[in-house]
């Protein structure tokens, strides 16, 4: 039986699974992931970028740097990994859950597309767990009001930043810098459903940044099991009933079939 075969046998005899998903999934739709010789870490350093403190220190360089992503992800699509996944969900509801660490949104544009083809109405929004929050959705760095449909950001000098209506803080993007802890409602879904589940399922992820690279621990810690597909091997691989080698958008249709 090859590896593939065998995660899908697995996969199928699960009676909840949760996903954790990471920057390899959306790959092949063009997104960059963040560590590997392609990664966004070689080209920017995380803590000038990333981290609450960049953002104090130089808002307009950070703003930059987002505002470029956003409009990179504007013109990605969800590639056959988030549709297989999304059929998967939507036709068996209550089995899987799914947790990403993307801030891309392309798991839920995927889930609208799939239900709109199997005529069901909208999925809930939240399909997945967007545990390090999104790209396309602006937050008060001063009072937290969200704006999810922000205006376009003009990084050309300081002055022209968003700033918050009620308040007057600068806005930011609604992600989690390093150093700045998790929504406590969303992790606390992730790892619940990890504890319900019977199988964890690790696409894409380098399973480095914690909390939620802890996710399969909580799964495993439960007595289930964990899958991996990635294109390498990861720290998680040894503790992995399955580890199969390969791109995503070319494995998940085949596992989740
Ligand atoms: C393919 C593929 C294909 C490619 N098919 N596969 C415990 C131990 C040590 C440190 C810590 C700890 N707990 C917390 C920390 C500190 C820190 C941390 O984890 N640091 C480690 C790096 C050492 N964590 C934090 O700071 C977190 N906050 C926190 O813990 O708060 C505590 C607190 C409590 C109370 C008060 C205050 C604080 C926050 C972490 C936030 C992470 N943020 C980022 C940026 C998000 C916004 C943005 O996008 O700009 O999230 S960093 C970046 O890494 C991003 C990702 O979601 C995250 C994970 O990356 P991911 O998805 O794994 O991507 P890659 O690139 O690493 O891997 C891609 C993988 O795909 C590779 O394996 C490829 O092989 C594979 N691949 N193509 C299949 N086609
Ligand atoms: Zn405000």
């Amino acid at each position: 039986m090859t590896a593939t075969a065998r995660a899908r046998t697995l996969v199928a005899s699960a009676e909840r699974m949760v996903v954790l998903t990471g920057a390899g999934m959306s790959a092949e739709s063009g997104v960059p992931t963040f560590r590997g010789p392609a990664g966004l870490w070689k080209s920017f350093r995380p803590e000038e970028l990333a981290t609450p403190r960049a953002f104090a220190r130089d808002p307009r360089l950070v703003w930059e740097w987002y505002a470029w992503r956003r409009s990179l992800v504007a013109d990605c699509q969800p590639n056959p990994a988030h549709l297989a996944l999304a059929r998967f969900a939507l036709e068996a509801p209550g089995r899987t859950t799914t947790v990403t660490q993307n801030v891309d949104g392309l798991h839920h544009r995927a889930a609208r597309s799939v239900a709109d083809d199997l005529g069901m109405s909208s999925p809930e929004p939240a399909f997945a767990l967007e545990v390090h929050g999104a790209i396309h959705r602006d937050r008060c760095s001063g009072c937290a009001r969200l704006v999810d449909t922000p205006a376009e950001v003009d990084a050309t000098d300081a002055t022209s930043l968003p700033r918050c209506d009620h308040c007057g803080h600068l806005m930011r993007p609604d992600v989690v810098w390093f150093g700045e802890p998790l929504d406590p409602d969303v992790i606390g879904a992730a790892f619940a459903a990890a504890r319900a589940a019977d199988l964890c399922l690790v696409v894409g992820t380098s399973a480095l940044v914690h909390p939620a690279a802890s996710v399969p621990d909580v799964t495993l810690r439960s007595g289930g099991i964990v899958v991996e597909v990635n294109l390498e091997p990861t720290p998680l691989s040894p503790r992995a009933t399955s580890s199969v080698m390969g791109r995503a958008g070319e494995l998940l249709p085949e596992i989740l079939a």
